[in-house]
């Protein structure tokens, strides 16, 4: 986690952004036109009681703006945020791209980036079980560039012509406009059935990193092979991994539906919340290069977007940091109408021909045309590159430039031939020239058939409670689908991922294994083609396991931003409470008093403690982790209080830590933890549960604190799964 040693604003994107900024503080009230208005309280009338004119030019005008300020939401990954910050190189990358901001560990390049759900709509939960969307927009001195990534490394269909089925397969469906921002109905499982290119995505969709602790602990990726290109004309292929500095961390699905309910912002906020706060967000910018000798050394095509490198034939290399500083000041100005493009290259860096690469260059210009409603959605505040725009293109809606030459063509003996092309030394843009002798033809690879493998790869590189986690989301998901012969069909593709997989999520949904899963597979088949020939292969991957693909062999040391509920009423010992939230606050997390009403609790020393949240308005679901300090009377009010024992029980059953001092013990005691340790009172061996440190003061030293830190560090103890199932 960034320090705070970056002046908020600062950087040339955010100076740039200042001239468009607006704010009425100590000036009047006008009209568009700039004329003062006298009466913003009544419409123009024919008598007090008379009817509105149609003269009142006021009235029209505030009314006219109003009924217009909405527009087209994103087609998908329409609910998102997004905050300003900068990317550095640790080093100069000039071996492999001659992109200047990648050459030159001393420039901070300006970036925006907007994190997003796909499925859902604008107004949408945060917590969604979905892919999350990572855009970075590179300000750079060469113009924009855009990587436009998920947080899972593997896409679900391999051909851009399958977007807008696989979308209209998962978004509400079509009769009834239900359900809203989720997965688990027919019409979604249907189509995921019938075209086992998909499974691998499926694994990363259904498995927890579709549901992010937060924005700032999800890895990005660029998904597709890239090319990067250095000043020789020598060209890479690249992977591109963003790795969160603060780990890969996700909440429980049961916590994710009740944060649905208790804060849909959830995301958004914490996002806003740590940039606020100075615990500027950070990610490491990761390369995997190969080299264009090794195209086809893999047991995968590296064209084909449902399959990743393994980093263990092919290392990530960190090579420069992301971090994000500065919150937008407007969110319709900045993050709305932002418009990302995977085609906005700059010199250096080129596409490949993965297939589902090349319909994405179409896809992007073409939405903001009718989403920001002009081919000048360039010129909005945001959009704009840091060189200076010159070229023939002209006029259109809302055009803002004021191009003042004569000529608006090239050649032109008017102009002096202006603006002029720029050669390669220049820094002109110029496609790699790859080499391409083939036919024109409509169809797939033969590489592109070995759609399990990785699946399996996957499934196999998880730790037991993320399996469990993927079961139960494929029964839950699957469990939601009406018809019994999309599930049949979908367990039939589960057996060519897993046997032990398809059979538990077969048991939970009552039917049987198909002995053979459903031939043809794939009914994603042209017309005249023999199905045969489009069927799923199996290559042997030569990879049991992945670790880089197991969240459990995450980032476990730090507990900076987490959020850490004290639970104290009046009668708190405040040398207990201070000491933890002093410890807490010197490793950089958040502590919140929470108590039975706002205002101030009493200590037993007669300190005042300003509350943070009342039970009313606080939930476990938004914390990492709970404690709770010592004073017999506080103790006592909090076992009084169903709302603070319901808290303890959830942040149990959601594996969270869980601290308590003295007779702060009691209170655990009074919630389901005293069932899971029935012994009267609590005694030390049971401080063994994993992730609950109990601090007895008059016993042994120790520093509890920080066991306690450490616990929360450790972020969730899954195993407490397996051996208690909480009713909360
Ligand atoms: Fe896409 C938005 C990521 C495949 C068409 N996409 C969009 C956004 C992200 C992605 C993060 C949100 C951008 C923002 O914040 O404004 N999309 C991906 C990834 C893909 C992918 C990682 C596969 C690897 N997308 C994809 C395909 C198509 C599209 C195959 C169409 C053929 N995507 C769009 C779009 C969107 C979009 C319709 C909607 C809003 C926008 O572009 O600006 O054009």
């Amino acid at each position: 986690m960034a320090q705070n040693d970056e002046p908020k604003g600062s950087n040339q994107k955010l100076e740039d952004l200042d001239a468009f900024k607006e704010n009425g503080t100590n000036e009047f009230l006008t009209t568009n036109q700039g004329l003062k208005v006298n009466d913003n309280q009544n419409s123009l009338k024919a008598g007090e009681r008379g009817a509105t004119l149609l003269e009142d030019f006021i009235l029209r005008e505030k009314i006219t703006h109003f009924d217009h300020e909405r527009i087209p939401e994103r087609i998908v990954h329409a609910r998102g945020t997004g905050a300003h910050g900068y990317f550095q190189v640790y080093e100069s990358l000039s071996k492999y791209t001659k992109a200047k901001f990648l050459n030159d560990p001393s420039i901070k390049t300006p970036v925006f980036v907007r994190f997003s759900t796909v499925a859902g709509s604008r107004g949408s939960s945060d917590l969604a079980r979905d892919v999350r969307g990572f855009s970075v927009k590179f300000y750079t001195q060469e113009g924009n560039y855009d990587l436009v990534g998920n947080n899972m490394p593997v896409f679900f269909i391999q051909d851009a012509i399958k977007f807008p089925d696989l979308i209209h397969a998962v978004k509400p469906e079509p009769h009834n406009e239900i359900p809203q921002a989720a997965s688990a109905h027919d019409t979604f499982w249907d189509f995921i059935s019938l075209m086992p290119e998909s499974t691998h995505m499926i694994m990363w969709a259904m498995s927890d990193r579709a549901l992010p602790r937060s924005l700032r602990m999800m890895e990005g990726f660029g998904v597709h092979t890239f090319r990067l290109i250095n000043e020789s004309g020598e060209a890479v292929f690249v992977k591109f991994h963003w790795k969160p500095i603060l780990g890969v961390h996700s909440v429980a699905w049961d916590e994710a539906t009740k944060i649905s309910g208790k804060d849909p912002d959830f995301h958004r906020r914490d996002l806003w919340e740590a940039i606020e706060s100075g615990a500027y967000p950070e990610w490491e910018l990761g390369i995997q290069v190969v080299e264009e000798k090794d195209e086809h050394n893999f047991p995968f095509d590296l064209l084909d977007p449902t399959k990743i490198i393994p980093e263990e034939l092919v290392p990530v290399q960190r090579v420069g940091k992301l971090t994000l500083h500065q919150n937008p000041a407007n969110f319709f100005a900045e993050t709305e109408q932002v418009a990302f493009h995977p085609g906005h290259l700059v010199p250096g860096i080129d596409f490949t021909n993965d297939p589902l690469l090349q319909g994405r260059l179409f896809s992007y210009t073409d939405t903001q045309l009718s989403r920001l409603g002009s081919p000048n959605f360039h010129e909005i505040p945001i959009n704009r590159s840091i060189p200076t725009v010159h070229n023939n293109q002209r006029d259109g809606h809302m055009r803002q430039l004021i191009n003042t030459n004569q000529t608006s063509y090239e050649p032109n003996s008017i102009g002096g031939n202006f603006p002029k092309q720029a050669t390669v030394a220049e820094g002109g843009f110029s496609t790699y020239a790859e080499r391409i002798d083939a036919r024109k033809v409509r169809a797939r690879s033969k590489s592109f058939t070995d759609h399990f493998s990785q699946a399996t790869l996957f499934f196999n590189s998880q730790s037991e409670a993320e399996k469990n986690h993927i079961v139960d989301a494929l029964s839950f998901e699957l469990g939601k689908v009406d018809r019994e012969e999309i599930r049949v069909r979908m367990v039939g593709i589960l057996t060519q991922v897993d046997s032990t997989l398809a059979a538990k999520v077969a048991d939970n949904l009552g039917i049987e294994v198909p002995a053979e899963p459903e031939k043809p597979m794939n009914h994603s088949v042209p017309a005249d083609a023999n199905p045969e020939d489009y069927q799923p292969t199996k290559v042997d991957q030569k990879l049991e396991k992945s670790t880089a693909l197991s969240m459990a062999n995450t980032v476990k040391n730090t507990i900076k931003s987490r959020q850490i509920a004290i639970l104290a009423a009046d009668g708190v010992e405040e040398a207990a409470l201070n000491e933890m939230t002093k410890a807490l606050l010197a490793e950089g997390a958040v502590a919140k008093i929470i108590s039975p009403k706002l205002g101030y609790i009493k200590g037993t020393k007669g300190a005042k403690i300003k509350v943070d949240m009342a039970f009313l308005t606080a939930t476990s679901v938004v914390f990492d982790a709970v404690y709770v300090p010592s004073g017999p009377e506080s103790a006592k009010a909090l076992i009084n209080e169903p709302d603070a024992i319901h808290f303890i029980n959830e942040a149990y059953r959601h594996c969270k830590a869980i601290g308590a001092e003295g007779e702060g013990i009691d209170v655990l005691k009074a919630s389901y933890l005293g069932k899971d340790f029935a012994v009267t009172p609590l005694e030390m061996d049971q401080q063994t549960a994993e992730g609950i440190i109990l601090i007895f003061r008059d016993g042994e030293g120790g520093n509890k604190e920080k066991e306690f830190i450490n616990a929360v560090a450790q972020h969730r103890f899954w195993e407490r799964e397996l051996k208690s199932k909480v009713p909360a």
